[in-house]
């Protein structure tokens, strides 16, 4: 009787242990696709490059404002300005920021984007 609940009490062990292990298991594989589905999100995704046409940009002062401006957003890759030739080169994640939000930034330097 006694050997044969000390068996019983074994096998629960046994049994707790491989649920535990599973459990355990799951939770790490749940946690690994969690961190694939993001990064792969992010990568999935195609940046956009746009070149604005800038009003008001008179020298180098002027471009590194709008590129430090610009640059303060999230998911910026590329940002050129150009006082010369009047233009802004951005390349962005459209997952993290948008083109309205850029034209904000470079007009709240004090340029004007023409659309
Ligand atoms: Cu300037």
């Amino acid at each position: 009787m006694q050997k044969k609940s000390i068996l019983f009490l074994t096998e629960l062990k046994k049994r707790m242990k491989i649920s535990l292990l599973f459990v355990a298991l799951s939770l790490f594989s749940i946690a690994c696709n969690q961190k694939k589905s993001t990064t792969a999100d992010k990568e999935n995704v195609e940046e956009i490059e746009l070149v604005y046409h800038v009003e008001g940009m008179t020298c180098d002062h002027c471009e590194k404002s709008i590129q430090k401006g610009v640059n303060e957003l999230n998911g910026i890759s590329l940002v050129e300005a150009n006082h010369e030739d009047s233009t802004a080169h951005v390349v962005y994640n459209p997952a993290e920021t948008d083109a309205k939000e850029i034209i904000a930034a470079i007009e709240k330097r004090g340029y004007h984007v023409v659309e």
